[in-house]
């Protein structure tokens, strides 16, 4: 068996199985176990370690030294300590609605965290069209206790500068700068579109020099708005569902930036869901109840976070003007206005730039893709370009209404 208290390596099924029994002590002496790599994400190699005869397992996530979807990305395999960290104060902001994390081994740069295979990844379970009433009011919770707990508003502002440099994140911070804010603007290689879009993608997105100017702000804003404390990469990929539970997981790229970023990765995220649905069921009355599903999930997810902010806000401020009139009403405009822009950054990012989403990919059918990805680089400039006046769950659910009326 390999030493893993000495230097860090990257661990293969047996390793994982080796490290889950003698490190971590996590299973009985007679254990019998199996190992299988589950990930499926950008970055990180994640473990299942199972005891079928105790019916016990565990997750073992690692970092490695460059990212899964490609080695032009050189990680510090550091960013699992972020991870974990945030895992753990997440845990304590927002209870219920994040893994519990065991252990986190800086040497080997992995964390154990709590296993939630009967849980489904939440993109897949849509991609199924599977419906999760609970999912607006779990995830408006976690997005206030997260981001409002975390901000000038309520934490002390020493205590809050001192996370700010705990999670200094500025490895993955520079992926967001170029993958999100940069390249999918401009005809740059590291983009993947889809040759039936590639006009489409010229004429709207890289000729228009009014939306150029408008993503340009958005950056400056993404690299300067030190707001609230970020999950960073909130897509439902990122998120663990089940009927009457919702656990967010991956927050290796979190830092602390502008609170919209995650609540408009979540709405982006949904449409794409919305996207798949319009665009692959057959029949006309499942996919119109579908569709109804997922954009009553929208408008109930802005609809409460609104709600719940503001009874946050006037229960736990503790800074001084932000009980002047009319103060929280502005600031969570600002964060709505963020919002809508984060929205309309990640259906054009995910689309045109490197890392795309299964529910646009998935699509088969040549003609109904390249519908679908004209629908939400529509939708995604409108979003970017009307910011300003998209505040309710209404507003987010007519920008795309829009687009299909056109
Ligand atoms: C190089 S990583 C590509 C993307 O995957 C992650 O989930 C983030 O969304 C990142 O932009
Ligand atoms: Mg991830």
């Amino acid at each position: 068996m390999k030493d893993f208290t000495k230097e860090y390596f990257t661990m293969t099924e047996q390793d994982a199985a080796d490290y889950a029994k003698i490190v971590l002590q996590f299973f009985q002496e007679d254990a019998e176990l199996t190992c299988k790599e589950i990930g499926d994400g950008n970055l990180n190699y994640v473990f299942k370690v199972v005891d079928e005869r105790n019916n016990m397992s565990v997750i073992i996530k690692q970092a490695g030294p460059v990212a899964r979807i490609s080695d032009e990305f050189k990680l510090s395999p550091d960013r699992n300590r972020i991870e974990s960290e945030i895992l753990g104060f997440q845990y304590k902001l927002a209870p219920g609605f994040v893994p519990i994390v065991y252990n986190y081994d800086p040497i080997m740069n992995c964390c154990a965290m709590e296993d939630l295979s009967d849980y489904e990844i939440m993109r897949a379970a849509l991609m199924k069209h599977k419906k999760f009433p609970h999912f607006a009011d779990h995830i408006s919770t976690f997005l206030v206790n997260t981001l409002l707990l975390t901000s000038d508003v309520v934490m002390g502002h020493k205590e809050k500068k001192e996370l700010v440099k705990t999670f200094i994140n500025p490895e993955l911070c520079e992926i967001s700068e170029d993958l999100v804010y940069t390249e999918p603007f401009y005809d740059c290689q590291r983009n993947d579109v889809f040759e039936g879009s590639k006009e489409f993608v010229r004429e709207t997105i890289w000729s228009d020099n009014k939306l150029a100017l408008e993503i340009a702000k958005l950056k400056f804003e993404f690299m300067n708005n030190a707001q609230s404390l970020l999950h960073g990469d909130l897509h439902t990929g990122s998120i663990f569902i089940k009927e009457d539970s919702t656990k967010v997981i991956d927050p290796e790229f979190a830092f602390y930036g502008p609170a919209g970023y995650d609540i408009g990765n979540v709405v982006a995220n949904l449409i794409f869901a919305y996207a798949n649905a319009k665009f692959t069921i057959e029949d006309d009355e499942v996919r119109t109840d579908y569709l109804r599903y997922i954009e009553s999930t929208i408008n109930d997810t802005i609809n409460l976070f609104n709600q719940k902010f503001l009874v946050a806000w006037d229960e736990k401020a503790t800074e001084r003007v932000a009980r002047y009139e009319g103060f929280k009403e502005y600031y969570l405009d600002t964060v709505l206005r963020d919002t809508s822009a984060v929205a309309g950054l990640e259906l054009l990012r995910r689309t045109v730039g490197l890392a795309h989403v299964k529910d646009i990919t998935s699509i088969q059918n040549p003609d109904a893709r390249v519908q679908a990805e004209k629908f939400v680089l529509t939708a995604g400039k409108n979003f970017i370009l009307n910011r300003e006046s998209i505040k309710t769950g209404e507003d987010f659910v007519n920008v795309f209404h829009a687009v299909e009326l056109e």
